[in-house]
């Protein structure tokens, strides 16, 4: 762990303190606090993630989130313009309680979810937004690497050119076959309305799928205006999925019954189907 720790403060030995100036709250993100700033040097505006660590989960959860983001350079992924820790940190001594590493990234206008707020989008935005947020996906799958927290909060929008930037990579992972185990329904990190059924039943199942789901919930959402499956709880969410996307294959129905034996007399017909969840979406949308 110390070597950890060493690799962390030798390797970004600066001191934002003087750097940024004007910090402002944005959220807060799987791993730490977002803060807004303006860089001294340049003027530019930055959005700061703050990680704190404490201890060794959180230790390996800010190197996770680094070794990632950093391996990341794409026009539909936000950029990593520095990553900053303390000044010549005493090593031997209280590593864990004043460590503090700052992710300097570019500063985007608003996110998908203040942008929903207001509405839906056009057909025209959605198509364009849509095309940019798999073509992000499309580039960090390719680089085995899952986010596995996508929602309209993470999505991050420059209204004025309307580019769409990815962005909070807390939760992501690098995608190893070899460690890829079945669990049941509980409770987990990731925000439950974009999680596929089976991420609801496998929390520790890392697939690519489980961002495509994340992607058709937002897609959905973006030309309703409305959350596509907006459940209270897991059982809930899994039960709303359930309603309107019918199991077809024997191993997810028997799966199924293990979690959820209330559905033994089900004749795994759908209550209420897409197109009636979603009248105002047109049959190019139901398509993709
Ligand atoms: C921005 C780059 N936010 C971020 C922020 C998670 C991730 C989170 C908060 C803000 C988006 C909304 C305004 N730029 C980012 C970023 N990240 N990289 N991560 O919390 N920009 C979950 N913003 C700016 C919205 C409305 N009014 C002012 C700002």
């Amino acid at each position: 762990m110390a070597e950890k720790c060493e690799f962390i403060a030798n390797m970004y030995g600066y001191d934002l303190g003087g750097h940024f100036v004007d910090f402002k709250p944005l959220g807060f993100g799987a791993n730490g606090l977002v803060l807004s700033a303006t860089d001294c040097k340049n003027s530019r505006k930055v959005a700061v993630k703050k990680i704190t660590i404490s201890d060794c989960r959180s230790m390996k959860h800010a190197l996770r989130e680094i070794k990632i983001i950093r391996r990341l350079n794409h026009d539909n992924i936000v950029k990593v313009h520095a990553v900053l820790g303390p000044r010549g940190a005493d090593l031997q001594g209280d590593i864990f309680r004043y460590n503090v590493v700052y992710i300097v990234q570019e500063h985007m206008e608003t996110d998908l979810s203040r942008l929903l707020e207001q509405g839906p989008l056009s057909e025209d935005h959605a198509k364009l937004f849509i095309y940019q947020l798999l073509r992000g996906l499309k580039y960090i799958h390719s680089a085995n690497v899952l986010h596995r927290d996508l929602k309209p909060g993470n999505v991050l929008i420059s209204t004025e050119d309307l580019v769409l930037k990815i962005g909070d990579f807390g939760l992501a992972r690098i995608v190893d076959q070899h460690y890829s185990h079945k669990g049941y329904l509980s409770e987990g990190l990731v925000t439950k309305w974009y999680r596929s059924p089976r991420l609801l039943l496998s929390p520790n199942n890392y697939t690519k799928a489980i961002d495509m789901w994340a992607a058709g919930c937002i897609l959905a959402e973006m030309l309703t205006g409305r959350m596509l499956f907006a459940g209270n709880h897991e059982l809930e969410q899994m039960q709303l999925i359930l309603d309107t996307i019918p199991v077809v294959h024997k191993e997810d129905k028997e799966e199924l019954l293990k979690v959820m034996p209330s559905f033994v007399n089900s004749n795994w017909e759908v209550k209420r189907p897409l197109r009636k969840l979603l009248p105002e979406m047109n049959l190019e949308d139901f398509d993709l």
